[in-house]
């Protein structure tokens, strides 16, 4: 690193002081904390963007600002790699690094050894770099968009755009779109969801299929914002849009998906008269999770339906036109969920004949295992998932079509994996590429949301977190259902789960949180609450409680 480089990162850093005590962990959603707190770590993120790109040969790298469905004060900041993936996981040690450096002198040094281990090239010498900017509609983010622009040009040779107010999946698309040299504005990215939209309904055997009236909470965040100006593009859409955060409602505050799925009761804006039976859909903060859900009567509790339910409507669709193909199309489908998903969902998503893999909590981790399939599905339970087809699949979906007669059921079934690869985000999970989804799903079934309930039922289950002096003490296998460590706990566990029909629990030290977690379901609610509570207190007794 030359004398100018070094002064630029001393100057750019200086005015961003790190806040005394400030520990943070880059995590599975980048990294989060109160707002007032994270200047320095946004701008050093920048900083980190811009290094990635060049590391990259000048591909296009995303820093998006959100804390997703955490309360209207935090913040957050997480990057997008090329491909509009998450970034890659051995970057996050340096990323901890360098938001965790007590001074500006001390961050060019880890800068600096890092750049020498990496051999990026700053400068005359190096190539140039490009970071894509966008927030979510928290009014923290104005000022931290410009933490994050100092930190991407005070590495030479670097520049920061600044796309505005958008969702996070839509950052995510728009850097995969460009760095494939594709369309790439947000205009685009509406487009393309409109025309493959359209195109499904299109191909809607009856075209007649009436649904009713659809009902978005938005989560008072930037997800009903959006999907207001789509409803602009779709003629075909009958959408009712609430919590859009103009009518004086709090981001996630008592609204929103995360809220939904664990509260399991209406959020504000929803009332127990007018809504029963209306079929529901709920985004987070940052519109990258949705669940859907309807009122059944009397009180505000809720029928959701989950990720898991979600991830079940979309691989029968799959599987529906799959099996349209048999002996045509060869193809590998797999399902990757998580420990948290119903025993219910895993039968059921067996039951069809799918390979159902697992995968240790967090987006990241469920992308990597759906990537070994043509086409794979993942979703977590909190409705945080999509599907990603490999390349080579739709080429050879494309090729086989030309030698089908058109209009003919085969080639209609490969238009409509051909559309569904085009309309689900295959950057990230979705929000409203997920919506739009399960809306033409369930208008081509001929479906009510009480229907498609209907799939399977949910096993009860039960979550509780236990504080622990250490929750690193507890290890697990790589997909969370054992507990390596402490040693013990396991066979203890498993005589717990041996008393209850249809019994299953695991723990796990959460990634966000200082705790451990525990989970357990059961045949009956009273079974799966007793199975979570005696697990808990073998964790105390394990590991000690505080
Ligand atoms: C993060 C993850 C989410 C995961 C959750 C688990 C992303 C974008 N988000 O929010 O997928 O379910 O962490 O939290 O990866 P926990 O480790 O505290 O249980
Ligand atoms: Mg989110």
């Amino acid at each position: 690193m030359d004398e100018t480089q070094i002064a630029s990162l001393l100057k750019s850093s200086s005015l961003f002081p790190i806040p005394q005590s400030l520990k943070l962990s880059y995590g599975t959603a980048g990294f989060r904390g109160d707002a007032t707190l994270l200047p320095s770590t946004v701008h050093r993120v920048g900083i980190l963007s811009s290094l990635r790109s060049l590391k990259l040969n000048s591909s296009t790298i995303g820093l998006m600002i959100t804390a997703s469905h955490n309360k209207l004060s935090d913040n957050g900041v997480k990057v997008s790699d090329p491909s509009g993936e998450m970034l890659s996981q051995d970057w996050e040690p340096f990323a901890d690094q360098i938001a965790n450096a007590s001074s500006p002198q001390k961050l060019v040094t880890l800068i600096n050894d890092f750049m020498k281990k990496e051999e990026i090239l700053i400068g005359g010498e190096g190539g140039r770099g490009e970071v894509w900017l966008g927030r979510d509609s928290r009014p923290s983010g104005e000022s931290l968009i410009k933490a994050a622009e100092i930190g991407v040009s005070s590495v030479l040779g670097c520049v920061a755009v600044d796309k505005g107010v958008l969702t996070t999946p839509e950052l995510h698309w728009m850097v995969r779109a460009k760095n494939k040299g594709l369309k790439d504005t947000e205009k685009d990215y509406f487009e393309n969801l409109t025309t493959s939209f359209k195109c499904l309904i299109d191909l809607i055997p009856s075209n007649g299929n009436k649904i009713s009236k659809l009902v978005l909470d938005g989560a008072n965040g930037v997800g009903g914002v959006k999907m207001e100006e789509l409803r602009g593009y779709l003629s075909n859409l009958d959408i009712e849009i609430r919590n859009t955060g103009r009518d004086g409602g709090v981001l996630n505050e008592s609204v929103g998906a995360d809220f939904v799925q664990k509260e399991k009761v209406l959020p504000l804006g929803f009332g127990v008269k007018d809504d029963v039976g209306v079929r529901c859909v709920s985004f987070d903060g940052d519109a990258d999770r949705l669940v859907y859900f309807y009122v059944t009567s009397g009180d505000n509790k809720i029928e959701l339906l989950d990720g898991d339910k979600i991830l079940s409507l979309f691989a029968l669709f799959i599987k529906e036109q799959l099996n349209t193909l048999e002996g045509k199309v060869l193809s590998r489908v797999g399902v990757v969920q998580t420990a948290y998903a119903n025993g219910a969902s895993t039968d059921y998503l067996k039951g069809l004949g799918l390979d159902v893999v697992f995968a240790k909590t967090g987006v990241k981790h469920l992308h990597e295992r759906a990537t070994e399939f043509d086409v794979g599905i993942y979703f977590e339970a909190n409705g945080h998932g999509t599907i990603l087809f490999s390349e080579g699949f739709v080429s050879l979906l494309v090729e086989k079509q030309k030698e089908m007669s058109e209009g003919s059921d085969e080639y209609n079934a490969v238009s409509r994996l051909v559309a569904v690869s085009n309309l689900i985000n295959q950057a990230v999970g979705d929000a409203i590429s997920g919506l739009l989804l399960v809306e033409v799903i369930l208008r081509h079934m001929g479906w009510s949301v009480q229907k498609w309930n209907e799939l399977y039922k949910d096993l009860p289950s039960r979550q509780v977190k236990v504080e622990v002096p250490d929750r690193t003490a507890v290890v697990t296998t790589s997909e969370e259902t054992e507990a390596l460590k402490p040693l013990g706990i396991q066979e203890a566990i498993n005589g717990e789960i041996e008393k209850y029909q249809r019994g299953r629990a695991f723990i796990r030290p959460s990634g966000t949180e200082d705790v451990v977690r525990v989970y357990a379901e059961a045949s009956t609610q009273e079974d799966a609450d007793s199975l979570a509570s005696s697990v808990a207190q073998l964790v105390k007794s394990f590991l000690g409680s505080i």
